[in-house]
């Protein structure tokens, strides 16, 4: 037989084998012919799509069926294992293409997880959100576990949000990842030579290096291969920086990574960064967050920072505000645990105006050390929004208000297919600006729906009459006439 035949696993009966590429010719029609089958359902049902190996097929699957789901084992349990940077396929990265997928934690049992199962199990819902995952399948009892429910909490907020224009939020969680495979870090004559990572002793040596700091190799007997039995801080081919969404550190290796930090039932001291040697760290918001505009003030952003309260001396953070470089002042409490400082900011810039281009710093103010885990920088959207339909094919439509004529009351509804800053204001049919009901507020894609009482800005009732109201929504602009009864 030849032997590029596919066969069925037991009982082997040859009169089933087929050739490979009938194999995948059959697996193409099956996949054309499921999407075609729920190509309109209602409501939407999307397929997903457990791929075999073959990475032309997965390729041809996002080629030609785009609204399939893809599973995405390793980016789902491989997270802080060995390989954990390259047991996927880096496509879904290079590509930058939004992919719809989906992956399974389901190695809660091992001794590796047990070890920290709460901060494993946040870590791992950063690291899947990092890679872009939709859908982190768990068990269900871990699902029933509540000292997990901050972590799932936090994966389900971003979940699904392809892109910053889109999202409420940017995150980093700041991580240093001791990767053996880099011989430049860690150069061969240091800790001892990589032999294609075989060498347990190279492990242990740069662990070593980094006690200070945490770092532990609690099974010293790993190398290249997992190790499903104990938590290890250097890996093999690990990802070796920061998990992060939208929030990027410049010049991260000038700060100093931390492991295994705080009171072990909180979830954040899995990983941490502190200043180290130099005194800021500095953080750019990716543009594309504020539609490629600086945001100039717009609206009110919320800044939260998660740190380890540890001494009673002070670290600041910076940001970029509209009339230059504004400093706040977090002063420790010594509590031993994780705390988070949170402030709403409403002059915020954000134009990568501070140092090295940056739109925050945190920036050490004394003597002594301070650990960070996270910065999270959110905003609100329009609170009037009904739904978020999510559809690919929303247009931009301004809706006829109802009840129209009307008395007291009307309501408006306005489609965005994208996050837009939008105006919404009412004026006579002579020009003159009646009421504002929308000024430069970002507002989510979906629908969204406002009413006007019939007053004026100044709080008067507006006279019998027809009056004009106008949206503007990025470059969108459009107006609909409706009319006043006494
Ligand atoms: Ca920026
Ligand atoms: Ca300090």
């Amino acid at each position: 037989m030849p032997e590029d035949h596919f066969c069925p696993p037991d009982p082997k009966d040859s009169i089933y084998c087929i050739s490979e590429t009938e194999w995948i010719n059959y697996q193409k029609e099956m996949f054309h012919y499921f999407s075609e089958q729920y190509k309109n359902s209602n409501p939407k049902i999307f397929v997903l799509f457990n791929p075999s190996g073959d990475l032309a097929l997965q390729r041809w699957m996002l080629d030609s069926l785009p609204r399939f789901w893809i599973k995405l084992g390793p980016i789902a349990d491989r997270y802080q294992l060995n390989r954990e940077a390259e047991r996927w396929d880096t496509r879904w990265i290079e590509d930058f293409k939004p992919l719809p997928s989906r992956g399974e934690m389901d190695l809660t049992d091992m001794g590796w997880f047990a070890e920290d199962s709460v901060g494993n199990m946040y870590w791992s819902q950063l690291w899947a959100l990092h890679n872009g995952l939709d859908m982190h399948n768990q068990l269900v009892k871990d699902v029933q576990e509540s000292r997990f429910h901050f972590a799932f909490e936090f994966f389900t907020n971003y979940a699904g949000y392809t892109s910053p224009e889109q999202s409420h939020g940017a995150w980093i969680a700041l991580r240093d990842g001791l990767d053996a495979a880099d011989t430049i870090r860690f150069p061969e004559n240091i800790y001892g030579e990589l032999r294609d990572g075989e060498n347990k002793q190279r492990y242990v040596n740069i662990a070593k290096a980094f006690s200070a700091y945490g770092a532990i190799q609690s099974d010293t007997t790993a190398g290249k291969k997992t190790s499903w039995d104990a938590l290890n801080d250097v890996g093999y081919k690990i990802h070796p920086g920061n998990y992060e969404m939208w929030i990027h550190q410049i010049e991260p290796q000038t700060s100093q990574g931390y492991w295994r930090q705080g009171p072990k039932e909180q979830v954040f001291g899995r990983f941490a960064r502190g200043f180290g040697q130099i005194n800021k760290m500095y953080f750019d918001i990716d543009d594309r967050f504020f539609l490629n505009n600086p945001l100039a003030g717009a609206y009110p952003i919320k800044i939260r920072v998660v740190y380890l309260d540890i001494g009673n001396g002070k670290w600041a953070i910076d940001y970029d505000a509209l009339s230059g470089q504004k400093n706040i002042e977090v002063q420790k409490q010594n509590s031993g645990s994780w705390q988070q400082f949170i402030t709403e900011i409403t002059d915020a810039h954000f134009g990568n105006r501070l140092e090295k281009g940056a739109d925050l710093i945190l920036r050490n103010v004394d003597s002594e050390q301070d650990i960070f885990h996270m910065i999270e920088v959110t905003r609100e959207s329009g609170s009037t929004s009904i739904e978020d339909i999510g559809d690919d094919y929303i247009t931009f439509t301004l809706y006829q208000n109802y009840p129209n004529p009307f008395n007291p009351t009307t309501t408006i509804e306005f489609d965005l297919p994208k996050d837009e800053i939008v105006t919404l204001k009412v004026y006579a049919l002579d020009g003159r600006e009646v009421k504002t009901l929308i000024e430069k507020k970002l507002y989510r894609a979906g629908r969204h729906r406002i009413s006007w009482d019939g007053t004026s800005n100044a709080g008067n009732k507006v006279g019998s009459g027809v009056y004009v109201y106008r949206i503007e929504a990025g470059k969108f602009k459009a107006s609909k006439k409706m009319i006043f009864l006494k």
